[in-house]
């Protein structure tokens, strides 16, 4: 369901009036997506000149002065890390782009928050003018009372201990999908006037959808259910409900957005090759699945809800089931062999030919 708004609202008044909406708040977590929208602004206007990199000398190669130049998903990281590290709300960040954990300069105070990001999600799809997008998780410090650096133990949290979670769509406009655990809000981007003005306020999935959403180039990879699972959804049913069609974009906030927005089901199995599947738990799957469970949508590893999760590592990676509530449920029934009656039956007559 969808409440297209007319009201003029920004991000700034929608943080502002949570704020006050929250018990306690002191202010430092509307200071922290201050920040965080600044570095959002900053990458969305370097994804929308991407096109002109090699005029402009930044693509990953050396740039008119012979400089060595920095690919854009570095660009990105960078500009999340300088407009974060400085604000006096983290006590430590995570990246994709970055093996280990990343501390506040010494010169800089540490707060009660934890960022972790994915700078630039789905950067192979940059060069051909393809959406691409920013993921963000925030949670508390494990010891709040604690004013020193971070640590492991305040990044490894099980992903429904998120305070906030939002990712970024750079296509046809910027869109930011955002929620604080009261609903899912997009929020548009106009870059005449620099503002996010909210344009759809909380986001409801549908229960089942028409499309969805997996690499097919690795099905011979797949488990034996998951691949049955796939055909039923491609074999047309008496309801008209099924065939499913497929929709796969290749960047992972790129196909959960038209799945939030359409219902459905986007996936990244686990495969022979790659046991634990792609995705990334914490700065990936965890995100996608505080939004889509605000919107009333379910998100597993097959069996396990993401978000109860326990992280043993920061870039460890998680199969993904995500979407509509029907859909996903019916993806996890078959990975575990508990087929509808109408596949049971189908299949029985197909042998009995
Ligand atoms: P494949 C992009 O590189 C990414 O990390 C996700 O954004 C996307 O969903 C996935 O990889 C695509 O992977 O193997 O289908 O190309």
């Amino acid at each position: 369901m969808r409440m297209r708004v007319s009201k003029l609202v920004t991000i700034e008044r929608h943080i502002a009036e949570e704020e006050h909406l929250a018990r306690g708040a002191t202010g430092e977590f509307s200071r922290l997506m201050r920040d965080m929208l600044l570095a959002i602004r900053l990458i969305s206007r370097d994804v929308r000149r991407a096109g002109l990199n090699d005029v402009l000398g930044i693509t990953d190669g050396t740039n008119v002065h012979g400089e060595q130049v920095k690919k854009l998903d570095q660009i990105a990281h960078d500009t999340i890390f300088r407009a974060m590290d400085h604000g006096g709300h983290l006590c430590i960040m995570a990246s994709e782009e970055s093996e280990e954990l990343i501390p506040i300069p010494p010169e800089y105070a540490r707060g009660k928050y934890v960022l972790l990001f994915d700078p630039l999600d789905g950067s192979s799809n940059i060069d051909v003018n393809v959406t691409i997008g920013t993921i963000f998780s925030i949670y508390h410090r494990v010891t709040p009372d604690y004013v020193g650096d971070g640590t492991l133990e305040d990044v490894l949290q099980p992903g429904a201990r998120q305070v906030a979670a939002g990712y970024v769509c750079y296509g046809s406009s910027t869109q930011l999908v955002y929620t604080t655990g009261n609903g899912v809000d997009i929020f548009t981007y106009d870059p005449t006037i620099g503002e996010f003005i909210l344009s759809e306020e909380k986001i409801q999935i549908p229960n089942r959808g028409k499309y969805y959403s997996v690499n097919e180039g690795n099905s011979t990879k797949w488990d034996d259910n998951l691949k049955k699972y796939i055909e039923y959804l491609k074999t047309p049913s008496a309801d008209k409900r099924r065939p499913y069609s497929l929709r796969y974009v290749g960047t992972s906030i790129a196909d959960l957005h038209r799945t939030l927005m359409y219902g459905g089901i986007f996936m990244y199995p686990a495969d022979k090759s790659n046991p634990k599947g792609k995705l990334r738990l914490m700065y990936e799957c965890n995100p996608l699945a505080m939004i889509i469970e605000q919107a009333g949508g379910r998100a597993t590893d097959g069996e396990h809800r993401i978000l109860d999760v326990r992280p043993d590592a920061v870039h460890g990676r998680s199969p993904l089931f995500i979407g509509s509530k029907g859909d996903v449920l019916e993806a996890e029934a078959f990975l575990r062999g508990d087929f509808p009656k109408d596949y049971v039956q189908a299949e029985a007559e197909t042998a009995a030919k």
